[in-house]
């Protein structure tokens, strides 16, 4: 094939290529002479190519890009949710950029990101398991990483089992400030277990917690019994007058007192097959409520999402939540932008 048709080709189609963790040999991923752009301050446009790498955490899939040498995302939202499309584009849950530290702060990298629908939340708790993997093969080798994030510093470890270990801060349960305008029923403002009825009549039970984004927390006998996934999952997550920032929204079975079942949908991408920062809101939601027990130091609560299992512990001494899970690359490639 000569050139002029490959280039008419990659024109309708993107290009994916398969490649395995260890092809990251440059310090910029796919680097090549004749594809890709100046690094500039401005966006992309239509009709270019870039770069990219697809990771997943649990089947929780983000498209990674190397922005080292930028202050702002070099995509748009828009740009972003049309990467994210599962037919006209990559396929994602989001868009993640790793970009430079701030001046101030002792960071390392700054990390911003983008729903499938566009919009920006503070935190992502598989995506930044998924960002710290990125950077590792990128040849940044650390054993950690100061991440700057809209959620303040965040901190994933590199553990020798090839997980990584996420300090996600402490949780914000003061209503106000999740947001929510449930009525608080516990102390320091925190809203637990509060009776809530949605748009379609149906009562819930919800806690609120934040993690730097939004959770309504749900516990139900049964899962599959108790929930109408696809009808109460949109219903909660767009009830803009119970959670003004709409919310992500858990439904949890516990299994035992370290073992809880969950099906999340999230906020501006709808059911995924995992979530990092939903994981930890229900376990600070559950030990809260009394559903599980506060577990011994060191002492993780397992997690089943769609995806796979995530370890959370709530640590006592500081009040923080660590997370414990995995992150994989999939694959990289180039994309043309839409
Ligand atoms: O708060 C939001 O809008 C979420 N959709 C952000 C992504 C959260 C995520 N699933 C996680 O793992 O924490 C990525």
């Amino acid at each position: 094939m000569n050139l002029t048709m490959r280039a008419i080709l990659s024109s309708t189609a993107i290009l994916l290529s398969a490649a395995t963790a260890n092809a990251f040999t440059s310090s910029r991923i796919g680097a090549t002479q004749s594809i890709g752009r100046a690094r500039t301050a401005s966006s992309a446009q239509v009709g270019e190519l870039i770069e990219f790498a697809k990771y997943e955490g649990l089947g929780n899939d983000f498209i990674l890009i190397d922005d080292r040498d930028r202050d702002t995302p070099s995509l748009t939202p828009e740009q972003s949710e049309r990467l994210c499309h599962r037919n006209f584009g990559i396929g994602g849950d989001g868009v993640i950029f790793a970009l430079k530290a701030p001046p101030e702060g002792d960071f390392d990298f700054s990390m911003r990101i983008y729903n499938s629908d566009g919009s920006e939340p503070e935190m992502c708790g598989n995506g930044i398991r998924c960002f710290a993997q990125f950077l590792k093969d990128l040849g940044a080798d650390a054993e950690s990483y100061r991440v700057n994030t809209l959620a303040g510093p965040i901190v994933p470890v590199m553990n020798a089992d090839s997980t990584i270990t996420v300090d996600m801060g402490e949780p914000i349960l003061s209503g106000p400030t999740v947001p929510t305008t449930l009525e608080p029923n516990a102390e320091s403002n925190s809203v637990v277990e509060q009776t809530h009825v949605d748009k379609n009549g149906k009562q819930w039970k919800i806690s609120a917690v934040s993690m730097g984004n939004p959770h309504a927390v749900i516990f139900v006998d049964d899962l599959e019994k108790d929930v109408d996934f696809e009808v109460d999952g949109p219903a909660l997550e767009g009830d803009v007058g119970a959670f003004p920032a709409k919310t992500n929204v858990e439904f949890c079975q516990v299994l035992s007192p370290t073992h809880i079942k969950m099906k999340v949908w999230e906020r501006g991408a709808g059911p995924t097959l995992a979530c990092g920062t939903g994981t930890c809101a229900l376990v600070v939601a559950a030990i809260r409520a009394n559903k599980i027990p506060r577990p011994g130091k060191g002492e993780g609560v397992r997690v089943t999402l769609p995806g796979g299992d995530l370890v959370i512990e709530w640590r006592e001494g500081n009040n923080r939540v660590y997370m414990t899970g995995p992150a994989n690359l999939s694959f990289k490639g180039t994309a043309m932008l839409k």
